[in-house]
């Protein structure tokens, strides 16, 4: 059983969905020179190839978009803010009164239909200039830049906006430093004293928000947000299952930072054995110690680790990757699909923090194809869709049994948008279908797939009705 405030929703993110990349004084962000995502090379300018610059152009009809939304019986939609339509190379003094107001109308089209706003204040979409003019978060200027950005929408939206996240899938910037932490020196070329200074300012960033705006709106909830990916252990053999525990305190020390407020001691030991040193002063330390209220992560993969050189194969995955799980299958892009393993991370960061945990992104991306049903109308029969949500939905309720308290789930890309990690359309998540291809034709119209009627039912229900 599901609680009965339990937050049912989707999510997307600026960059992926808006469009309108220069519009009302907006700024480049990184997106705007990223066409082919993780998988290419940036582009010097923006270019016509790179699908962002359009999206599904949510900018102009997210009152259309909302009302579809509000009509599965959305109680919560996570968006992000972009910073540069704010602030549009990040180091001004004063922000971009355009950029404040679209967020304005949003966040008052959400409320019109009850619908709480969940906004990710930065979400792989730093402002262009300052991936150029400062190196990205490998600077310490950065941190200041994000508190100024971060007290001018806590204070502009403290009585429409109440959960915020800090940084999306911080820990993706050890694999994607550009995209992830807008570190414009290439990624080979990165040392890992540099990298780790820019998580660490991340992660000072990150508490500074939370305290900043904790003071500005004490009812405020503010959650990190962690990619999250069990790590399993290829083989039985106690060497493989210390190589799973080391890949995972990779990830698990950005949320343990997060939650506790410090660095545990195998990060600390991480550093030291692999001469990474990073400036850090004792006002951080003391910034740290202001912890998250809740934990939200992404979920869509599982990976192995071993300690056997020869078996250490990297498959495809959500940004970061790990060695192939013999017992899954994969979706279209390689993903390997683990439903119990969403039980298994629920569990294990459950058990670690005692913190609300709250689901911010999942789903599955697919080819889908726009058919014409029975009744004349445009759809996407889309079961594979269902019975992927439905499989993670039924871990959930088993992960509330084991006495997990799980805030709220926003499915991934609930409607159509960009692919973040491959800059395609084709890849699609959502449960209204956009009329929007990568060569750039398409109407733009919204139709409603099968799995729309499915997820409004299952809101209605409360998670009980499943079929
Ligand atoms: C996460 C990102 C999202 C989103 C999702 C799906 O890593 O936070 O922005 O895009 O993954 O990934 P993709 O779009 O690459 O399929």
């Amino acid at each position: 059983m599901f609680p009965k405030n339990f937050l049912w929703g989707g999510a997307v993110a600026a960059n992926q969905c808006e469009g309108a990349y220069q519009e009302d004084g907006k700024g480049l962000s990184i997106q705007d020179v990223l066409p082919h995502g993780i998988k290419g090379p940036r582009s010097e300018q923006p270019t016509d190839d790179n699908m962002k610059l359009v999206g599904i152009d949510f900018y102009h009809r997210y009152k259309e978009d909302i009302k579809l939304f509000a009509e599965m019986g959305f109680k919560v939609f996570r968006t992000s803010i972009a910073w540069s339509r704010i602030f549009p190379h990040g180091d001004e003094e004063t922000p971009n009164e355009a950029g404040l107001q679209f967020y304005d109308d949003l966040f008052d089209e959400c409320r019109k239909y009850g619908i709480e706003p969940l906004v990710t204040l930065s979400h792989y979409e730093t402002p262009l200039y300052l991936a150029e003019h400062y190196d990205g978060w490998v600077n310490r200027d950065l941190i200041e830049f994000y508190k100024r950005y971060v007290t001018t929408v806590f204070n502009r939206y403290k009585d429409k906006v109440k959960y915020w996240l800090t940084f999306n899938e911080i820990n993706s910037i050890l694999e994607s430093p550009f995209m992830s932490g807008g570190i414009n020196t290439p990624k080979e070329k990165l040392s890992q004293s540099d990298l780790y200074q820019a998580v660490h300012h991340e992660l000072v960033a990150s508490a500074w928000a939370t305290k900043i705006g904790h003071e500005i709106n004490p009812d405020f909830q503010i959650g990190c947000m962690i990619l999250s990916m069990p790590v399993y252990p290829l083989t039985a053999d106690p060497s493989d299952v210390l190589a799973a525990m080391e890949q995972d305190h990779k990830n698990m020390m950005f949320a343990d930072v997060h939650v506790r407020g410090y660095y545990p001691g195998y990060a600390k030991r991480y550093m030291r054995e692999h001469g990474i040193s990073i400036s850090v002063t004792d006002e951080d330390m003391e910034i740290l110690k202001n912890t998250v209220d809740f934990v939200s992560f992404s979920y869509y993969v599982s990976v192995c680790a071993t300690a056997d050189p020869e078996k250490n194969v990297r498959g495809e995955g959500n940004l970061l990757g790990g060695v192939p799980n013999p017992y899954l299958k994969a979706s279209e892009w390689g993903w390997q699909i683990d439903p119990k393993g969403l039980r298994y991370v629920l569990n294990t960061l459950w058990d670690r923090y005692q913190k609300p945990l709250f689901i911010v992104e999942n789903g599955l991306g697919a080819v889908d194809k726009l058919v014409q049903g029975a009744d004349g109308e445009w759809t996407v029969e889309d079961d594979y869709r269902i019975q992927y949500l439905r499989d993670h939905i039924e871990q959930m309720e088993e992960a509330i049994k084991d006495g997990v308290e799980l805030m709220g789930y926003t499915t991934w890309g609930c409607i159509d948008l960009v692919s973040a990690s491959t800059a395609e359309l084709r890849k699609r998540y959502g449960f209204i279908y956009v009329d929007r291809n990568d060569d750039g034709t398409g109407t733009l119209n919204r139709y409603k797939k099968k799995s729309f009627y499915w997820y409004k039912k299952v809101i209605e229900s409360n998670g009980a009705e499943l079929d």
